[in-house]
């Protein structure tokens, strides 16, 4: 750079100034340029690490005992993608992760493990593999397992929350609950039969953006995957691909994250397609191998990867898989940004 523009470029940075001329092409670009990378945590890699910080810190302590996923494009950021966070949460029989509220949303996808259970406006449900359980924005939570002598199995979820997406709005709140759990006020299952049946309260009217259902059973999702392919609903992208609704709009359960799950047969070779939500993938069942990118993964079961945005993603099924995915596409189609290219 030549010595007067150097000088000028110093002179106007004691302005908190800065020439537009030198960042135009990086804000602008043609198309998008993501930090975040394509990348993948191994559970076979990573399962140990995740049961030894059991013997670090006390889920007490901890207040959520999470090893967070941070992606290798965003280091120090806490976050899998530019807009969400990822985290791996283990819970050990007996403990309790005490009860708090935020304006963040979160999800858990359950990954092993029986008997914890989670608490959402005063109603618990019992966490099992592959079920999907919604935690909406500022409302009361809390997790907890029984003594193992009742049953309670040390329990991994994957933690997903719009953390990222907020802070950039600084729109964060949080409070404690002042017990550790919060009281109990309605029955299992409770929201289920009210909602989860095709069918709704009568006089319920629509007033919250946010799914009254606040668990997802694997064992629907599943079983709906496995009719729809054996009536031959494949599609050549994305095999068989649901994605979950709010049941009262028909919309996604929570405003900011979309959570879909996918079926792929054995064998099975998708096309490419990309889009401009970034997505995290989490393998409920199978291996295959997932070409994000310029990147090449082989994926098992529990495994967790990320396609950033824009990049050509190709999924194939070496056996049966199942995949549950989340990202940020409300946001994007809310706010016309959303595209998506078939190849
Ligand atoms: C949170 O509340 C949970 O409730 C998990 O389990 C992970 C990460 C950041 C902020 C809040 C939970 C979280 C979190």
């Amino acid at each position: 750079m030549n010595e007067h523009r150097a000088a000028y470029y110093e002179l106007i940075a004691r302005r908190q100034m800065a020439p537009l001329w030198e960042s135009l092409h990086n804000l602008v670009p043609p198309q998008p340029k993501p930090q975040a990378k394509a990348a993948i945590w191994q559970y076979a890699q990573i399962r140990d690490l995740v049961m030894q910080a059991g013997a670090v810190i006390s889920a007490e302590e901890a207040v959520r005992r999470v090893l967070v996923l941070e992606n290798p494009g965003l280091p120090g950021k806490s976050s899998i993608t530019p807009s969400l966070y990822a985290g791996l949460q283990l819970i050990l029989p007996g403990e309790i992760a005490p009860s708090h509220r935020h304006t963040q949303s979160a999800l858990r996808f359950i990954i092993e493990g029986r008997g914890a259970w989670t608490a959402v406006n005063g109603e618990r449900t019992t966490m099992r593999p592959g079920d999907f359980i919604i935690t909406p924005s500022w409302t009361w939570h809390d997790h907890g397992n029984p003594s193992a002598e009742d049953g309670g199995e040390p329990v991994v979820w994957l933690d997903g929350l719009d953390i990222p997406l907020v802070a950039s709005l600084d729109a964060g709140f949080a409070e404690s609950f002042p017990e550790a759990t919060q009281p109990v006020t309605r029955p299992e299952g409770y929201s289920f039969a009210r909602f989860g049946h095709n069918m709704a309260p009568v006089r319920e009217r629509v007033s919250d953006p946010t799914s009254p259902i606040f668990s997802y059973p694997y064992e629907r999702s599943r079983e709906a995957l496995d009719k729809l392919y054996r009536h031959g609903d494949l599609d050549a992208w994305d095999g068989v691909k649901l994605r979950y609704v709010n049941p009262m709009t028909g919309g996604w359960p929570m405003p900011t994250m979309a959570t879909f799950m996918q079926y792929l047969p054995a064998g099975f070779q998708g096309r490419t397609s990309r889009s401009t939500d970034a997505t995290v993938y989490c393998v409920v069942e199978g291996h295959g191998t997932a070409h994000i990118g310029d990147a090449e993964f082989s994926f098992s079961k529990h495994d967790v990867f990320v396609a950033p945005s824009w990049q050509p993603v190709r999924l194939s099924a070496l056996a049966e898989s199942v995949l549950f995915s989340y990202s940020d596409r409300p946001v994007l189609a809310a706010l016309n940004l959303l595209r998506e290219e078939r190849i």
